[in-house]
């Protein structure tokens, strides 16, 4: 039993919880599945896992690049709260969780496990289950383990007598709670993607969904009146630069996050050193805002060296495994495909919801304060107005993150107060941990032992819904994209 355990543990800390090396996994036996021939499955796997490093590059520069003018922000007025991010969620839950609760959480690689075979059993049965995604995003698992784990303690202490169950209950919300989620991306990236063959695995999947819809039905066309995407807007004279992408990231980051830093002053920044001292502060402040454009570059470099051999290689798991299943991945995958001017925009438009609502929070005396994260103020809104651009153009590409900035904080704000996680100085953050996840903690603490199931079946039913309302394109959408936009054409015409 040791040996086995060693053997899952090691797998779970190499593979599992590393995305790189879980895609480059999944290419192999999706490529094996195929029959192809063994240089063909090494150079896709090693496509798959360069690309996916070359993705997680861009990911932790843009994190990085931003982190003076977060500390900078926390400092000058002198705040002392708690910070909404994923890594700052799992670092609270790592000091406080055994204080809290007498429990340390040592059984994480267990759960993950069974976590992971409830996933993958709900789409292997997807006739009856409806649910087609697959998550493999890890570290995005272990994250949300931690702060579901804290979440579920909370609401049903009566859990915390017997691992057995706790583990149980807490593996079959997650593992629900993946399959659902992921499954909720498909339409929306599919249709984004012209049916490139992946869907989400993120935190901000019921985000995705919810925002995608508002954005068609409220800012969608009507009565044939197209809507204006960021991409149709002709600017005239010079200010036709910022069509391009990189132009028009670097100008932006210049204009708002440069004048922060500005303001932050010089002094600030050599103290606590950002920049060195007798440094030109003009070449500072070029140099840390345009490295938002380099790091965006790289990420959609990541992003196209390693789709392609994973949709392509999946197909193998499609057909034998995991019928008409879809592997969910990274969040930062969606910005290689639509606007990529939304991915700018969403992030100042969500920064501000974000710096509203933690003002008024401040001006109302909240007893807890919040300090924005990178990851949720960049990752979660900009990856919504991608998705809400496509449908309803440049407002709801506006609007939505904006309103998602201010659900961020909000949420964030009383979900981490009432459980008490704020007091160890992080919560994770991201839309579907500050607006869903905290309906969850409600039903588990207002039902008992009843909540329980009530969150699992509610989860489940998502799915027999969204296979309801359309029975025909349901299983087209992922199985044979074409088909499904002929069904698509087919309808709008009629
Ligand atoms: C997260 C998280 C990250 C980023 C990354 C985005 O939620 O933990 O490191 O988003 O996955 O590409």
């Amino acid at each position: 039993m040791d040996i086995l355990m060693n053997i899952w543990t090691y797998f779970a800390t190499n593979v599992l919880q590393q995305p790189a090396f879980m895609i480059g996994l999944i290419v192999a036996i999706g490529y094996i599945l195929l029959k192809k021939p063994w240089y063909d499955i090494l150079a896709g796997v090693i496509k798959a896992i360069v690309g996916y490093f070359i993705l997680a590059v861009g990911s932790s520069g843009l994190v990085s690049n931003f982190r003076p003018i977060l500390v900078g922000l926390k400092d000058r007025f002198n705040m002392d709260a708690m910070v909404i991010d994923p890594y700052f969620g799992q670092n609270a839950v790592t000091t406080g969780v055994e204080e809290v609760f007498g429990k340390g959480f040592g059984n994480a690689m267990i759960l993950l496990l069974i976590a992971f075979i409830v996933n993958i059993l709900l789409v292997r049965f997807s006739k009856y289950t409806k649910l087609r995604a697959l998550f493999t995003t890890g570290h995005v698992q272990v994250q949300q383990s931690a702060t579901a784990y804290w979440l579920i303690l909370f609401a049903c202490p009566f859990l915390a007598h017997s691992d057995l169950w706790l583990i149980v209950v807490m593996a079959l919300i997650l593992g629900a709670y993946w399959a659902v989620g992921a499954n909720l991306t498909i339409k929306p990236c599919q249709e984004l993607t012209d049916g490139a063959g992946f869907c989400l695995a993120h935190q901000q999947n019921f985000g995705i969904a919810i925002n995608t819809w508002l954005a068609e039905k409220l800012f969608g066309s009507k009565k044939g009146k197209k809507v204006k995407k960021i991409d149709d807007i002709e600017l005239p004279g010079f200010m036709s630069i910022f069509n391009e992408n990189m132009v028009c990231t670097s100008i932006l980051m210049l204009i708002f996050f440069g004048a922060i830093l500005v303001i932050l002053g010089r002094d600030y920044l050599i103290e606590q050193g950002f920049l060195k001292e007798g440094a030109s502060m003009l070449f500072y402040v070029i140099q840390v805002c345009l490295h938002f454009a380099v790091y965006l570059a790289i990420l959609q470099l990541g992003v196209r060296t390693f789709v392609t051999e994973l949709t392509a290689s999946f197909q193998g798991i499609a057909d034998k495994l995991l019928p008409g299943s879809m592997p969910g991945v990274d969040c930062a995958v969606i910005f290689g495909f639509g606007s990529a001017n939304a991915v700018p925009l969403g992030f100042l438009a969500g920064f501000l919801g974000q710096i509203i609502a933690i003002a008024t929070l401040v001006i109302l005396k909240s007893p807890v304060l919040v300090i924005c994260g990178f990851v949720p103020v960049f990752f979660d809104n900009a990856t919504i107005a991608v998705f809400a651009n496509e449908k309803g153009g440049i407002k709801a590409a506006l609007i939505l993150p904006f309103i998602s900035g201010l659900c961020q904080v909000f949420g964030s704000a009383l979900i981490a107060g009432w459980v008490g996680m704020a007091a160890y100085g992080g919560y994770l953050g991201m839309w579907d941990w500050a607006v869903v996840w905290p309906v969850f903690t409600a039903i588990l603490k207002f039902l008992g032992i009843i909540g329980i199931p009530v969150v699992v079946i509610l989860l489940l039913l998502i799915p027999q819904l969204q296979y309801k309302f359309d029975k025909e394109g349901y299983f087209k959408m992922t199985e044979d994209y074409e088909a499904y936009k002929e069904l698509k054409d087919k309808r709008e015409n009629n």
